[in-house]
């Protein structure tokens, strides 16, 4: 089965920053996980690099908008692979694929009657490039996102019939109670609708740096649906001379941070029936990353933890941990280096760590190197029994968090396990030896499909361990705990998690 997921795609305004690594990664997990599972994923991330926010940067820098964009988007792009994120392909707004595809698609919105041309005045962040209706604005008139005063603004744009879909939408959201997941973002963007739908500008006037209205070549496209339209043009394009569009789309998954919810659930599945396309089949909304005081993060407060600064002191793999199992996902977290070094050795050096080096060091000094081929423990199998499928529901849902949670909970069973066994005592006595084959196929078993597990999580350290176990598959029919010991030779292995200074 055909299994697509995208990232938001980040305004290149501004360097990358920890927030972006969390979605990466974050939608990385699950896009690794289909793969153990065999679906033939696409992943899908990239960069927005049209609209008034980029213009505004670039005109303060005294550069062109596509000079900063091609810098920004650079270090977007190169951030992917340091983060271990292994998307299909990273799409940038100023691809001519991308802007030609954008223009026929619209095209299509105004040959089927979803536009007409009126006057716009309304209350605008330069910052979010939007409009802002009354409700949403904060008093003395400021952004409710970036707190700065919002400016009058009035032009002559194109619409779009956003209320025609009214009814469409409600029926969306009731029909597919699964659409926008968890359910508080849901029943936000369920009562926005509630509320009435206004039609929405489409165009821009004034600003040159946009996409070109192709039946009003003064005009551009509004941002948002240049942007937005990415996770579908991407595919006509992503390998050349191959249009992947029927293979993959609909997309099973777009994954967003909460600020971006109304354009994703409302104006998106809009745009799409405008255009007779097929609607995605889920979109699912993440939290904020705080500061460690629990406030915005933001330079002058000092509260910002960078994704370097954590890779550079604990590595890729603790940073990907760190942040999905700090922060339950869905809702917002604190976040700073001092939670980093906790979990770090508290779970990651002292459990799973410590749990693999035992198990490898036993392995070696008690049988050889060669795992027993003896049957495992029948109940400590019985503890680990429906993991993998209470695993792979949860990830069905993005729940990546419980996931990681009811995984954590095996890691310390088998410590525990290695605790009751003492397996240094058995091996003092020659008439253990099938209950310290057994104990040993236990373990090695155990922490094979707990990394199998864990893989998409900690890419690299899990496959180390793989390695060393001599088990390298990370597939999901791996994911089991086995009923016998699989004989294999394992090697040493160096600490996945050393001490850090
Ligand atoms: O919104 N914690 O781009 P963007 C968690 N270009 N997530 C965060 C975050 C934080 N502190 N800060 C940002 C845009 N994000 C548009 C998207 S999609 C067609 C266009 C998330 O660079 C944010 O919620 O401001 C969004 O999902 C993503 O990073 C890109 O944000």
């Amino acid at each position: 089965m055909s299994f697509y997921i995208t990232t938001a795609i980040s305004y290149v305004n501004g360097a990358p920053h920890l927030g972006h690594a969390y979605e990466a990664i974050a939608t990385d997990v699950i896009a690794r996980h289909m793969r153990q599972r065999g679906e033939d994923v696409f992943f899908l991330t990239g960069t927005d690099e049209h609209g008034e926010p980029v213009a505004d940067a670039a005109r303060a820098q005294g550069v062109e908008p596509l000079e900063l964009a091609d810098i920004n988007a650079a270090r977007f792009k190169a951030l992917m692979p340091q983060l271990e994120v292994s998307n299909d392909f990273f799409i940038r707004t100023t691809d001519e694929q991308h802007e030609l595809k954008v223009q026929e698609v619209l095209q299509k919105v105004h040959d089927n009657g979803y536009t007409y041309k009126g006057l716009y005045e309304g209350w605008y962040c330069p910052r979010c490039a939007d409009f802002k209706v009354e409700n949403e604005i904060l008093d003395g008139n400021l952004c409710p996102i970036h707190e700065i005063p919002l400016t009058r603004e009035q032009e002559e744009n194109w619409f779009f019939r956003l209320s025609a879909f009214q009814e469409a939408l409600e029926q969306l959201f009731d029909e597919h109670p699964d659409f926008v997941m968890p359910a508080r973002p849901f029943n936000e963007a369920r009562s926005f609708i509630g509320q009435g739908l206004q039609d929405v500008s489409l165009s821009r006037a004034r600003l040159k740096w946009g996409i070109t209205v192709p039946w009003d070549p003064d005009h551009v496209f509004y941002v948002w649906f240049d942007a937005l339209l990415n996770y579908y043009t991407a595919l006509s394009y992503a390998r050349p001379g191959e249009d992947l569009t029927d293979r993959y789309w609909p997309a099973s998954y777009h994954v967003i941070g909460k600020d971006i919810l109304k354009f994703h659930t409302i104006f998106w599945p809009a745009i799409l029936m405008a255009a007779g396309i097929a609607l995605p089949h889920h979109v699912y909304v993440h939290g904020f990353l705080l500061g460690a005081d629990g406030r915005k993060m933001s330079k002058s407060l000092g509260n910002v933890l960078e994704p370097f600064e954590v890779m550079d002191a604990y590595g890729t793999d603790a940073l990907r941990f760190y942040l999905l199992r700090d922060v339950a996902f869905g809702g917002d977290g604190a976040v700073g280096i001092d939670a980093v070094r906790k979990r770090y050795e508290a779970e990651l050096a002292n459990e799973y760590g410590n749990l693999a080096s035992r198990t490898i060091a036993m392995l070696i000094r008690y049988r050889d190197g060669v795992v027993p081929t003896a049957e495992t423990d029948r109940a400590l199998q019985a503890d680990f029994d429906g993991l993998a499928d209470e695993v792979a529901t949860l990830l069905n849902r993005a729940e990546l968090s419980q996931a990681l949670e009811l995984i954590w909970q095996r890691v310390r069973r088998l410590n525990r396990y290695v605790e009751e066994r003492a397996p240094w005592q058995l091996a003092r006595d020659p008439a253990n030896a099938a209950t310290l084959d057994e104990t040993l196929a236990s373990l090695a078993d155990g922490v094979r499909a707990l990394s199998v597990l864990l893989h998409p999580y900690m890419p690299a350290s899990t496959e180390q361990l793989l390695d060393a176990l001599g088990a390298r598959s990370t597939d999901w029919s791996g994911a089991e705990f086995a009923e016998q010991g699989n004989g294999a030779t394992v090697a040493a292995l160096e600490p996945l998690f050393p001490k850090r200074a």
